[in-house]
């Protein structure tokens, strides 16, 4: 009797084990069904009363989880293994991802609040008639800094970045594209340079900067900088509008030699379990004003014109995090440059990360 009761707790034990194991793999790698909606998106970047809600509504029961830049989510859905059902890569990403077969295509009849969507943002290039792809925030990358603490530098150019007073005070955003783009930006070369020559010479020239960079960071870079722990960021414009709105001693600007102009955007990956589910969840984040609930929590700038009604004036006004068309129309969009050319510049980054130490 006593073996029968040990073989019981034994196998109970056991079947315990495996289900806890079966539901943290799921958890981790995304694995989901009719019942769940799997979401990879970036940090910081959703309400997360938004989600309840949509739990409530539809009784779908979201798994989220986060990454910090589009070669780590790449990297993670292309080595298989994932069953995300709603991924919000950027642009450049986006036609990385059509290129290997990543993606399936959206039904839009299942889509009625795309129509709130600015055209301005619609047909890009990487996503011709938004077949996979549908905007969700975007913004441009810049300058911030706090005038008191660095006194008498007036921002404007890419270059100013390089003045020897600044020494130990600037961060940087962790991602190859934006560090390699900021020093390819202050020699006046394209965003999307293939030509080596110049590529050596930007990385050269970032590493010249190096004594003035604090850090480079991900997510923390707001707290950092809102706390005065350092005088200047370079920042996607999304994050200097949620610093400022937390420290409003601070400034942000689009150097004068241009910078890029980048779309986050919803897709269904093709490994989707639940692919109604997901057209519920797009659809739901572009309602007007669950789009704008959303840009008031996150801080980046909506692509959607109905929801700019529901939010201040403040907000839609600021020409720092809503800037015209004519000056968009000046900025670049970072292109798929390629499996060898990024690798390139992953390494050119990896390089000037290592010229730190
Ligand atoms: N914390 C959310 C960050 C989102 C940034 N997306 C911008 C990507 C630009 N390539």
């Amino acid at each position: 009797m006593k073996k029968v009761a040990q073989m019981f707790i034994v196998v109970f034990a056991a079947a315990f084990a495996l289900m806890y194991l079966t539901s943290y793999l799921n958890a981790r790698h995304g694995y989901s069904g009719a019942d769940t909606l799997t979401i990879y998106n970036w940090g910081d970047y959703i309400d997360p009363d938004l989600i309840v809600e949509f739990e409530r509504e539809t009784g779908l029961k979201i798994i989220y989880q986060t990454f910090d830049s589009n070669e780590a989510m790449l990297t993670k859905i292309s080595h298989g293994g994932t069953t995300f059902d709603v991924v919000i890569p950027s642009d450049y990403a986006i036609s990385k991802m059509k290129e290997q077969g990543l993606l399936i295509p959206l039904d839009h009849s299942k889509l009625p609040n795309a129509k709130y969507i600015d055209p301005r943002f619609l047909d890009m290039p990487f996503d011709d008639e938004n077949e996979y792809s549908i905007p969700y925030f975007w913004g441009t990358y810049g300058i911030i800094y706090n005038p008191e603490i660095i006194n008498d530098i007036e921002f404007t150019s890419w270059n100013d970045l390089w003045n020897p007073s600044l020494r130990n005070e600037i961060l940087l955003i962790d991602s190859a594209r934006e560090v390699i783009g900021l020093g390819l930006n202050s020699l006046c070369y394209s965003l999307n340079e293939i030509d080596i020559g110049r590529l050596r010479e930007a990385k050269q020239k970032l590493d010249r900067l190096t004594p003035n960079v604090k850090a480079i960071v991900g997510d923390e870079i707001k707290m950092l900088l809102a706390n005065e722990e350092a005088a200047i960021g370079v920042v996607w414009s999304g994050d200097a509008s949620e610093i400022i709105g937390d420290n409003d001693k601070l400034d942000y600007v689009i150097p004068e030699e241009g910078t890029n102009v980048w779309l986050d955007n919803i897709v269904i990956p093709k490994t989707a379990k639940n692919v109604e589910g997901a057209h519920k969840f797009i659809n739901f984040m572009l309602d007007p004003e669950n789009a704008a609930r959303n840009t008031e929590y996150v801080g980046y700038s909506t692509p959607n014109m109905k929801a700019l009604e529901y939010l201040p004036e403040e907000i839609t006004e600021d020409e720092r995090f809503y800037p015209g068309v004519e000056v968009t129309d000046t900025l670049e969009v970072y292109e798929n440059l390629g499996k060898r050319m990024t690798s390139y510049y992953n390494e050119l980054f990896l390089e000037f990360k290592m010229h730190r130490k």
